[in-house]
C-alpha cells in the first residue's frame, strides 16, 4: 500500500522520538487512522503509540505529567475548533508549567468538493474558524498550519525545536484534512535538521557579583518554588548550601527541591527567611512573595535566576531584582559552586551555626504539627491524611498533588518524585497528569491527591475510564469536604468582617450532596472506599497503595475537613 501525507507526518514525529500521541480524535483523523493500519499492514515502521482519551482535558494532562517525569517533549492531537476549545485549560497549565507539548489538531476540510478529504458533513462548515489558532495563541510560542506535504519534515523540527528551546512550552500546530489524506512524497524520508540551541548559561561577571554577596552575606538564601524541576539540581543544591552555609526557603512548592529535612532546609517557613536573609537568590519562583502578605524588607539584596528571569509572558510581575541572571538552574548552581569555592575562606565560620539553627526551628515547626496531628481525635484533617500519605510512601513513588496534600508532611526526599498544580491554577490537572506520568514510567507507583473539586474538574469518569484502557493503576486519594474551600477562604480574606462570614447559606462553595466519588473507580473496575474515621486512614491507604502495586486502580474517598 502507498504511503501516504498522514503516515511521513507520523513518521517525523517519531524521528524526533516522540513515543506516544495522546488524542482525542473526530473527522479530521481519517488520514491518521488509515495510516497507522496500512502501516500495521504493510509498512512496519515504528511510530508513536495512540493513547485514545475521552476528554481533551485529559489528553493534554497525561501529555504535561508524561512530559514531566520524562524530560520529552509529548504530541497530543484534538478534533478540530471544538477539541482544542476543551483543551485550552490545560495548555494555560502546560504553557505557565513550561512543559514542551506539541498540541496539534485537525483543521475543517479546506475544499468543500474536489479531493480526497473534502468536505462530507454538515459540522464542516461550522467548525471552521477565521483563527483557530488564536483560540491558544495568548499560551504558545509558536503556531502554524500544515499546507503542503512537503513541509511535513521542516515543520515537525519546527514544532519541536521551539516547544523544547528554553524557556519550554506548548506550540500549536493544525492539520488539514486533504494534506495529510495526500500521496506521501518518495524518497522524501524525513530526517532531523535543526539542532537544538544551546541552553542559556549565565553571564560569568554576573556569577562573581552574586557569589560575592552570597559569601559576604550574614544570612543568604535560596528561595524556589521549581528549582528540582532538572532532577540534578536537588543534589547541586543541597551541596551548595551545605557547604557554603546558604538557607533554602520554598514558597509554593512545585517540585522536590530539597529534601526538607535538610540541614539548611526551612522548608515552607519563608517568613523565617524573609526575617533573617540579607541576600536572597530567587531560583525558578515565578512569585517569590505576595507583597499584600508577606515580602522581604527592602534592605535585602535580590538576585533572580531563572531561563525567563522576567516572566515574559506575565503582563505584569513587579518583584524587585538588583541583579538577573538568564540561565539554567543547572548552569547556575555550577557555576555557583566554582564561584563560591574560590570565595570559602571569606565566608564567616559562625553562618553555618545561624543557617542551621533557623532550619531546625524549620523543622520543629513541622514536628510540632505532626505530633498535634497525631494526638488530636475529631474529623481528618488535610494535614492528617498528608502525614498518613508521607508515611505510606516509598521513596521512588510520585505525588502529583493538586491543593491539599502538604509538602512538608508528604517529606518527599527522592529527585522527581512531587509536582504540584502548575502556577496558572487550571483545576483538572492531577489526576490526567498522574495518568501521563505512570503511562510514561510503567515502573513507577504515581498517586495523585486531589480535592473533591479538583477531581470532578478532571472528568473523572475518563479519567478512570483511561486507566483502565490503558492498564495505569494509578491511586487517587480526594480529600473531599464536600465544597470549594479556597472559594470560602478568599471571601474570608478579602472580607474577613464580611456579611458572607457568617452567612454560610450564601456561600458559593456547597458542594454537598458529595457523590460516592469511589463508585466512579468501581465503575472502570478498580478498587474504591470511603474513609470516615482517623483510625481508619492509615490502613486503608496501606489497602489502596498494595491494590495499585499489584496492578488495578484505586481511589480512596476521604471525608475531611
Ligand atoms: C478551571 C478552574 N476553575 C475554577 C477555579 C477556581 N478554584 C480555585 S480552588 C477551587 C476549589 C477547589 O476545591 P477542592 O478541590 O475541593 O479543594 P478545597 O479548596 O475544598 O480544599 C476553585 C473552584 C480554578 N482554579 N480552575
Amino acid at each position: 500500500l502507498a504511503t501516504t501525507a498522514a503516515l511521513q507526518y507520523l513518521r517525523a514525529l517519531a524521528d524526533h522520538g516522540v513515543k506516544r500521541l495522546f488524542a482525542n480524535a473526530g473527522t479530521d483523523f481519517a488520514p491518521l487512522v488509515e495510516a497507522y493500519a496500512r502501516n500495521d499492514d504493510s509498512h512496519g515502521l515504528p511510530l508513536p503509540e495512540p493513547v485514545i482519551c475521552a476528554h481533551e482535558n485529559l489528553a493534554a494532562g497525561m501529555a504535561h505529567g508524561a512530559s514531566l517525569v520524562t524530560g520529552e517533549p509529548q504530541v497530543v492531537m484534538f478534533h478540530v475548533s471544538v477539541g482544542t476549545a476543551n483543551a485550552i485549560c490545560a495548555v494555560a497549565n502546560a504553557a505557565r508549567d513550561n512543559v514542551p507539548l506539541l498540541v496539534t489538531a485537525g483543521r475543517t476540510p479546506l475544499l468543500e468538493h474536489g479531493a480526497l478529504g473534502a468536505r462530507d458533513t454538515n459540522i464542516h462548515w461550522a467548525q471552521e474558524m477565521f483563527d483557530q489558532a488564536g483560540m491558544v495563541r495568548e499560551f504558545v510560542k509558536w503556531d502554524y498550519e500544515l499546507r503542503n506535504p512537503h513541509q511535513i519534515g521542516p515543520v515537525v523540527d519546527r514544532a519541536v525545536s521551539l516547544a523544547v528551546a528554553a524557556p519550554a512550552g506548548p506550540v500549536y500546530l493544525a492539520l488539514p484534512r486533504e494534506v495529510l489524506a495526500e500521496p506521501g512524497l518518495d524518497g522524501e524520508a524525513p530526517t532531523v535538521t535543526v539542532a537544538q540551541p544551546s541552553p542559556p548559561a549565565p553571564d560569568p561577571a554576573a556569577v562573581r557579583v552574586l557569589a560575592e554577596r552570597l559569601a559576604t552575606a550574614d544570612f543568604p538564601v535560596v528561595l524556589t518554588s521549581a528549582s528540582g524541576t532538572d532532577e540534578r539540581c536537588v543534589d547541586l543544591l543541597g551541596t551548595l548550601c551545605e557547604r557554603y552555609a546558604i538557607g533554602v526557603a520554598e514558597f509554593v512548592t512545585r517540585r522536590m527541591n530539597l529534601p526538607m529535612d535538610h540541614a539548611c532546609s526551612l522548608g515552607g517557613q519563608v517568613k523565617l527567611a524573609f526575617d533573617a536573609a540579607d541576600a536572597i537568590l530567587v531560583l525558578d519562583a515565578d512569585v517569590p512573595w505576595i507583597t499584600t502578605r508577606l515580602a522581604p524588607p527592602p534592605s535585602t539584596w535580590i538576585a533572580q535566576a531563572g531561563v525567563d528571569p522576567l516572566f515574559a509572558r506575565y503582563p505584569m510581575r513587579s518583584h524587585r531584582s538588583d541583579l538577573t541572571i538568564t540561565t539554567t538552574t543547572v548552569a547556575l548552581l555550577t557555576a555557583l559552586h566554582d564561584a563560591l569555592e574560590r570565595l570559602a575562606p571569606t565566608i564567616d565560620p559562625s553562618r553555618g551555626e545561624r543557617v542551621a539553627s533557623q532550619a531546625a526551628i524549620a523543622r520543629s515547626a513541622t514536628d510540632r504539627l505532626r505530633s498535634d496531628e497525631a494526638a488530636r481525635t475529631g474529623p481528618i484533617t488535610k494535614a492528617f491524611l498528608s502525614m498518613a500519605l508521607g508515611e505510606a510512601l516509598e521513596s521512588g513513588d510520585i505525588v502529583f498533588n493538586e491543593y491539599w496534600a502538604l509538602p512538608e508532611l508528604l517529606a518527599r526526599t527522592e529527585p522527581g518524585s512531587y509536582f504540584y498544580l502548575p502556577p496558572a491554577g487550571g483545576l483538572g490537572w492531577a489526576l490526567p497528569a498522574a495518568l501521563g506520568a505512570r503511562h510514561a514510567r510503567p515502573d513507577r507507583t504515581v498517586v495523585a491527591t486531589v480535592g473533591d473539586g479538583a477531581y470532578m474538574f478532571a472528568n473523572p469518569a475518563a479519567c478512570h475510564h483511561a486507566a483502565a484502557k490503558h492498564n495505569l493503576p494509578v491511586l487517587t486519594i480526594v480529600a473531599n469536604n464536600s465544597s470549594w474551600g479556597a472559594v470560602d477562604y478568599a471571601t474570608q480574606a478579602v472580607y474577613p468582617e464580611g456579611v458572607a462570614v457568617a452567612r454560610r447559606d450564601r456561600r458559593f462553595s456547597d458542594l454537598s450532596p458529595s457523590p460516592a466519588y469511589e463508585q466512579y473507580c468501581i465503575a472502570s473496575g478498580g478498587f474504591g472506599e470511603r474513609v470516615t474515621e482517623r483510625a481508619g486512614v492509615a490502613p486503608a491507604i496501606a489497602r489502596a497503595l498494595a491494590t495499585v502495586r499489584e496492578g488495578r486502580q484505586a481511589l480512596l474517598n476521604v471525608e475531611c475537613v
